[in-house]
């Protein structure tokens, strides 16, 4: 028996055969023999879950007992990938599980395959928040993450006739077995309405709207280790005042209703990643019912063990991911000094202490703001906090550079022209003790670009901490072979919690046997992808669409190689298949006319037989974490080619190179730092670096004088504007002749010769095996472990809490 009184749950996989019938039985009521496939999965998914449940009640209890100072990291999205295969390999259960199923009958893979990913997230910065969630379990670090429940994930992206054709992500219409709901735990929040004075001049708000919060949590457990973390995502819910029984009972079923439906639309869907989409009120709703749901629960949690407002900073860390959910900082000084009778100085130190705040974008029109008159109706309250925030602020800074009006216009939380609208960067800026960028590159540019009034101000407040990736969720379960390889190259796999280990690689990087043996792996996970000849050269550029990114660059280097072909077809070439896969934003039409030109350069590709046997691009629809993990393991080559200084940082870079591919890439965001890790001799670089590209902007930039001046260029450019490729891309050819905001033309020459030296050494079987186990060798600074170590010492200052038998 454990320390609970509970008989402990077996670990041998008769045991786990027995559990698995028992569960059939007892929590979805059928047997063996009438099981649906659905029963199965969800039997095996509450059958794993268990044994994860012991080791959360255990860290529930050690962090209680310490009453540890918490991280609580607060995010918009989460894109938490699937849950049984990590969940298995957390609690040791992959093995029993799979010899448990086949004894009682059952197929693992079928079973497994109904297992489906939440996509709560776009991209990016969805995808970090889950890295850092399991990094930080992993190292013992007492946190909590807060999310919102979308009932629609980003949704599913299928084509039409090449074109982009989106479809909702009813995501767990069939229930998810890994949710705990606690109901206990609901809460209430407030919109609309006004505020008021009391005879003692206290500000009141007098809310006009109520909505329910109802949480639910998913488990995030830590590898080789104890700690069972958990995230916790908010549900909105109509309250009871929002039925209105007047009209149930005068038989108006539908209206009596409106209200509580109208509510529930809060969490209803995830908004897709677009700057078109600003301004939308019910995107301000998500990001307050966010924030006031966690912020609430956060102080419930510190009064558990605290009765002391001043004890709070140094019980609570409270992490933004990027300006979505910084209303937490009014919201917090709301809830001090209307509620709890703080005065505004003292308040104010508190929340200073607590927040810190990551920023992730360079783009100024990427910074969101609200418009004040929208924000005035929903928060009222909220606008005269910032208000006030906003006079001492801009008091400091008046003081700090006495007749600047300029610097203050610039800095004030408000702007003023061309309409009135709230600063949320500037809040965040303002409202917190450690702002960080991303990626050197990025937090440099933060401070002596698009924040550095405030960063001329504080420059201590200014940190980098350069992202990383999950080595769970991108090498061990990703790529397994690659897994095993390693383990026996290096006699061990304690590299998996210690990703510098990977560094013992580069002895076996000039072993003849190792190096065909890592090729055998490629070779493998290409067959297991299924997409493209696995002999040729996989060339990747996986992630979502948008014109700073350039997947219009590779495109014009795709349509040169066509071209070069077509015109010298008796030739060798090196047969490469060119794997696209990426969302667009539902709105962004010109990312999504990129998206319907590379679908139709395929098709005529595909279609041209001197060409095909040399050329072949790919593109799969609906790019998640799923596809990514079978897509990363199988690539040869990584495209990383953005324009300098637009891309924060990166981290499909750092999992590409850690699963053994060369990056072709630009001196941007984290692209930086790898080559700087895997050493310039083992990287394809090309392009102007972020001073030549600011520098020729700034000079007048003419696309056309380098269509004018390259042919190749030129014959790419007229093949897609005299409609070679079925009529599409006139959109996107004249974009980048009339105007060309990313300098794709500047960059295309360097480009297309990089690419030629890609080739080249790919002709070199063993140089290149050798660089690719180089990449991997030279990869373990981008452990998501080492981004959180660089947290937890520079911002957070938190302990890890070991949690006992
Ligand atoms: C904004 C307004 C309305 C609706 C949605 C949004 C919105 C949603 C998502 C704006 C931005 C995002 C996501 C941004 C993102 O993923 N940024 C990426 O973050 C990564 C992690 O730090 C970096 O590696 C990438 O460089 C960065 O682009």
């Amino acid at each position: 028996r454990n320390g609970m009184g509970l008989r402990p749950l077996g670990t041998s996989a008769a045991e786990f055969e027995q559990d698995l019938l028992s569960n059939l039985y007892y929590r979805r009521g059928t047997t063996v023999e009438s099981a649906s496939t659905q029963d199965a999965y969800e039997t095996l998914a509450l059958t794993v879950r268990d044994r994860l449940a012991e080791r959360r009640v255990r860290t529930a209890a050690a962090h209680y007992a310490a009453n540890p100072r918490w991280v609580y990291y607060l995010s918009a999205e989460y894109l938490l990938g699937k849950q049984l295969e990590q969940n298995m390999l957390y609690s040791g259960t992959d093995r029993i599980a799979r010899i448990a199923m086949k004894q009682l009958g059952l197929d693992p893979d079928e079973v497994e395959g109904l297992d489906v990913e939440p996509g709560l997230g776009n991209g990016g910065l969805g995808r970090l928040a889950a890295c850092l969630l399991d990094a930080m379990a992993t190292l013992d670090i007492p946190a909590v993450g807060y999310g919102i429940r979308y009932d629609l994930g980003i949704f599913k992206q299928t084509f039409k006739n090449g074109a982009q054709v989106e479809k909702p992500d009813d995501w767990s219409y069939q229930g998810n077995p890994w949710e705990f709901p606690a109901p206990d735990d609901r809460q209430t929040v407030f919109f609309y309405g006004h505020t008021e004075r009391d005879a003692n001049g206290k500000t009141c708000w007098i809310p006009g709207e109520v909505v329910l919060g109802e949480p639910s949590h998913m488990l995030v457990p830590g590898h080789g280790t104890d700690t069972v973390n958990i995230v916790r995502l908010w549900r909105a819910r109509g309250s009871e005042s929002s039925f209105d029984l007047s009209r149930f009972s005068a038989g108006q079923y539908a209206e009596a209703v409106d209200e509580a439906v109208h509510a529930e639309n809060i969490s209803k869907v995830l908004y897709p990643d677009d700057s078109t989409e600003s301004g939308r009120e019910l995107r301000l709703k998500q990001q307050y019912f966010l924030v006031s749901c966690s912020l609430r629960d956060i102080i419930r949690r510190f009064r558990l063990r605290n009765t002391d407002w001043s004890e709070f900073p140094k019980k609570t860390v409270i992490q933004l991911n990027d300006t979505h959910p910084t209303l937490a900082i009014p919201e917090l000084m709301r809830l001090l000094v209307d509620e709890e009778g703080l005065n505004w100085d003292l308040a104010w130190t508190i929340v200073r202490q607590t927040f810190a705040y990551t920023c992730h974008t360079l783009l100024p029109e990427a910074l969101e703001t609200w418009s004040v008159p929208m924000f005035e109706r929903l928060l009222p309250r909220h606008l005269e906090i910032i208000y006030t925030i906003n006079e001492h602020f801009l008091a400091e800074v008046r003081e700090a550079f006495p007749g600047d009006v300029d610097r203050v216009r610039r800095m004030s939380l408000i702007q003023e022209e061309p309409d009135r609208r709230v600063r949320m960067a500037n809040l965040a800026v303002v409202g917190t003790q450690a702002v960080n960028g991303v990626a050197e590159l990025h937090s440099e540019l933060l401070a002596s670009t698009t924040l550095r009034d405030f960063a001329e101000l504080w420059p201590a407040k200014f940190h980098n901490v350069t992202n990383g990736i999950s080595p769970r969720r991108f090498i061990k379960i990703a790529n397994p072979t690659l897994s095993s390889l390693i383990s026996e190259g290096l006699g061990g796999d304690e590299w998996i919690n210690d990703l510098d280990r990977l560094a013992g690689l580069e002895a076996l990087a000039d072993d003849e046997s190792f190096r065909s043996r890592w090729r055998a792996v490629k070779q493998a996970n290409k067959v297991r992808l299924g997409l493209g000849d696995p002999e040729s050269l996989t060339d990747v550029m996986i992630k979502r669409f948008h014109e700073y990114k350039r997947q219009q660059l590779k495109l014009l280097h795709i349509i040169t190689m066509y071209h070069r072909i077509k015109a010298n077809p008796g030739q060798a070439y090196v047969p490469r298949t060119v794997l696209f896969a990426g969302k667009a934003a539902p709105a962004y039409h010109a990312a999504k006319h990129v998206i319907r030109l590379i679908n139709a350069v395929a098709a005529v590709i595909d279609a041209d037989p001197a060409v095909s046997p040399y050329l072949k691009v790919v593109f799969p629809p609906n790019y998640n974490v799923t596809l990514g993990s079978l897509i990363i393991p199988a690539a040869d080559l990584s495209e990383q080619i953005s324009m300098a200084g637009k891309e924060a940082s990166g981290t499909g870079n750092m999992k590409l190179a850690l699963n053994g591919a060369l990056t072709i890439g630009t001196l941007d965001g984290a692209n930086i730092e790898i080559r700087d890790k895997v050493g310039a001799d083992n990287f394809f670089l090309f392009g102007l670096d972020t001073p030549a590209a600011t520098a020729l902007k700034n000079n007048g930039y003419r696309a056309r004088d380098h269509y004018d001046r390259d042919p190749e260029l030129r014959h790419a450019l007229d093949s897609i504007l005299d409609g070679k490729f079925l009529g599409i891309g006139r959109e996107v050819g004249e974009s980048l002749l009339n105007w060309d905001e990313y300098l794709t033309l500047a960059d295309y020459r360097s480009y297309v010769d990089a690419q030629d030296q890609v080739d080249a050494a790919w002709q070199d079987t063993d140089q290149w095996t050798r660089k690719s186990i180089l990449n991997t060798a030279r990869s373990g600074f981008f452990s998501a472990d080492r981004t959180v170590r660089d947290y937890a010492a520079g911002i957070w200052h938190v302990n890890p809490v070991k949690v006992g038998r």
